[in-house]
């Protein structure tokens, strides 16, 4: 399997894919196209009729190109990681809430941009509040759920987890108030080893590559 991502730092739709393929431990190669500074992206993008965005999987002669579409196929590929909680429920509530993360969020996204690298105090604009008590609500859904003990969404890690990765970073970066919930899993995503290994990864990419327009946000 061959994952094309992006910046550590900066790309918050790579750190999904990686993160989920790390926690689970399966085996991958993978590649980073800094799609600012090279036009690598754009020629995978031309190889494969695909848009010129990340993340990418190559795998088994397959081809995706979009990260929740990723999951789902890690998910169906390797059934024994249990990337989805088997509970019915549980699952339900959790695809429903990735389906959100994925189709939402833009003001969130688009004032916060992702940059694990930096940590500054940002007050967020009204659209961003109503964003943020969506993901209090949100992760208030999960602590009422019936699922097994765990610090992540439904216990233990998942493909919910995976996609809210990078919300996490957006949380820490700009010290956004969320909830007490929200809180706690933050603690545990910052814990994983993987999710340490991303942000020395991306403390590296400072040297080689640096993007003003993220780096100036506040
Ligand atoms: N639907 C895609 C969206 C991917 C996406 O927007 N990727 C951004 C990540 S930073 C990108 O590659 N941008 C490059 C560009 O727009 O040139 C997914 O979920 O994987």
């Amino acid at each position: 399997m061959h994952l094309y991502i992006a910046y550590k730092n900066y790309s918050s739709w790579s750190l999904r894919p990686w993160i989920a393929l790390k926690v689970a431990g399966i085996d991958f190669d993978e590649t980073v196209l800094p799609f600012y500074h090279s036009d690598a992206l754009e020629k995978l993008g031309e190889r494969y009729q695909i848009p010129a965005k990340v993340p990418v999987i190559e795998d088994q002669g397959l081809i995706i190109w979009d990260s929740l579409a990723m999951l789902e196929y890690l998910h169906e590929q390797y059934p024994e990681k249990k990337l989805w909680p088997d509970d019915l429920a549980l699952r339900t509530l959790a695809r429903s809430a990735a389906a959100e993360m994925h189709s939402s969020f833009s003001a969130l996204r688009s004032q916060h941009p992702m940059n694990c690298r930096r940590q500054i105090k940002l007050q967020p604009s009204p659209e961003v509040q109503v964003e943020l008590q969506r993901l209090a609500a949100i992760w208030a859904h999960f602590e009422r759920a019936n699922k097994p003990v765990g610090d992540f969404l439904c216990g233990h890690f998942t493909i919910v987890d995976a996609m809210y990765a990078p919300v996490m970073w957006r949380a820490v970066g700009y010290g956004l108030e969320i909830s007490p919930s929200f809180e706690k899993w933050t603690q545990a995503m910052l814990a994983l080893p993987s999710m340490q290994e991303w942000l020395a990864a991306a403390q590296a990419e400072e040297s080689k590559w640096r993007i003003a327009q993220y780096d100036e946000v506040g």
